[in-house]
C-alpha cells in the first residue's frame, strides 16, 4: 500500500520549488486547509442543525446570506488572521477588503481573496459547494495597513489559487504556479491527502455546461457554439453533452477531470456575465492554464485582465483548450459579420 502524503507534508515537500521561500506560503496554504476542514464539518451536518436557511443578511451582491456562507466566511476570515500570514482579505461576503491592523499581520507578506461558499443556493438541496481561493504577494510596504491595491491584481500575478468541493468526498485542488494537485480529505484521520497529483484537463473533452435558461439573451458566438455542440450529435454522432450543475466549482472540478467548458457569457441584461473575476475566475484561471487548459473572458486571457473593482463580474469560458478556443473563434466570427 503506497504511502499517505497529507497536505502538509506536500506542502513542505514543495517548499522547495521556492528558493526563497521562508515557509510562510506552506503556513498559510496549512491555514486554509484547517478552515476547509472545519467548513466541511458543517457542510456535512447543515441538514441536521439549524444552520441551513438565509441567515436573514444580504452580501454585497444583493444575495441573501445562507447561515453557512456566513460561518465559512469567519472560519476563513479567523483562520487567516490567527495564521498571521496575510495582511488583509477581501471575501465575496463583504463590500470591501479587511486590513488586519495587528502586528504579526502588518509584518505579512500575502493578501488572499475568497469565496467562501461558492453555489451556496444549493445547500439547501444538497448539491456540491465550494470554497475558492486567490492569493498575492502584497504591494503595499510589509508594515503598513494593507490598501485596496493589494487586491486589485492580475491574475497572472497570483502566487497561489486554489478550491474545496465539498462533495460526495472533499478535496482540495491547489497550484503555486508548478501544476496542479488534488487531495481528498480522510475523515478517519482529518487529513487531506493527496489522491490526485500533476491533474491535467484533456485538451478537449464532449461537455459543455452552461445555463441554457439564459441562451436566448447571450450572443449569437454563445448561440452559435451551444448549437454547433447539439447538431454534432446528429449528424456526426460526437457525444457532445450538457452537463450543468449550477454549482461552478463542481462543474469546474468535473470539466477539469473528464474534459469540458463551463461558460458563463454574458447577456444582455448583465454583458459582464455574473462571476467575479477576483475570488472566482482568476483562482480557476490560474489552475486551468497550470492544468493545460485555457480560460477566457470570450475575447481575451482572464488572467491578463486589470481588475477595476473588488467585485468586478466577467464573463468566463473555462476548461478543455480546443474547446475554448472553439468558442473564442465563434464570437469572433459573429462579432465580425454583426460588424
Ligand atoms: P445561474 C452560484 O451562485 C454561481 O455563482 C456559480 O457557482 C454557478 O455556476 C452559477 O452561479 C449559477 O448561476 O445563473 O446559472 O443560477
Amino acid at each position: 500500500m503506497s504511502s499517505l502524503v497529507t497536505l502538509s507534508e506536500f506542502i513542505m515537500e514543495r517548499q522547495a520549488d521556492f528558493p526563497y521561500a521562508s515557509g510562510d506560503l506552506s503556513r498559510l496554504l496549512a491555514d486554509i486547509g484547517i478552515a476547509s476542514k472545519i467548513i466541511n464539518h458543517q457542510v456535512n451536518k447543515a441538514g441536521l442543525q439549524d444552520i441551513l436557511g438565509a441567515e436573514g443578511t444580504t452580501n454585497v451582491q444583493g444575495e441573501s446570506q445562507m447561515k453557512l456562507d456566513v460561518f465559512s466566511d469567519h472560519a476563513l476570515f479567523n483562520a487567516v488572521k490567527w495564521g498571521g500570514q496575510v495582511c488583509g482579505v477581501a471575501s465575496e461576503e463583504n463590500e470591501t477588503y479587511h486590513a488586519f491592523d495587528l502586528e504579526h499581520c502588518r509584518k505579512a507578506k500575502y493578501v488572499i481573496l475568497f469565496d467562501p461558499l461558492d453555489g451556496s443556493s444549493n445547500i439547501d438541496v444538497n448539491v456540491s459547494i465550494g470554497t475558492i481561493f486567490s492569493i498575492f504577494r502584497r504591494r503595499s510596504s510589509v508594515g503598513d495597513l494593507a490598501n485596496v491595491n493589494d487586491f486589485l491584481q492580475r491574475g497572472c500575478d497570483q502566487v497561489a489559487a486554489g478550491y474545496v468541493i465539498y462533495g460526495s468526498s472533499t478535496m482540495l485542488v491547489y497550484t503555486t504556479g508548478h501544476g496542479v494537485n488534488g487531495f481528498t480529505l480522510e475523515p478517519s484521520i482529518g487529513e487531506f491527502c493527496l489522491s490526485h497529483p500533476d491533474m491535467k484537463i484533456p485538451e478537449d473533452g464532449v461537455i459543455y455546461s452552461i445555463n441554457e435558461g439564459n441562451l436566448n439573451s447571450c450572443g449569437a458566438g454563445v448561440q452559435a457554439y451551444v448549437s454547433w455542440c447539439k447538431e454534432a450529435d446528429k449528424k456526426t454522432s460526437r457525444p457532445y453533452t450538457g452537463r450543468y450543475i449550477g454549482s461552478l466549482v463542481a462543474d469546474f472540478h468535473r470539466n477539469l477531470i473528464k474534459g469540458g467548458v463551463y461558460m458563463y457569457p454574458g447577456t444582455l441584461k448583465a454583458p459582464d456575465g455574473k462571476l467575479r473575476l477576483q475570488y472566482e475566475c482568476n483562482p480557476l484561471a490560474f489552475i486551468v492554464e497550470q492544468a493545460g487548459g485555457k480560460a477566457s473572458d470570450g475575447r481575451g486571457r482572464i488572467l491578463d485582465i486589470q481588475p477595476r473593482s473588488l467585485h468586478q463580474r466577467v464573463p468566463l469560458f473555462i476548461g478543455s483548450r480546443n474547446m475554448v478556443e472553439r468558442v473564442e473563434a465563434m464570437i469572433r466570427q459573429h462579432e465580425l459579420t454583426e460588424a
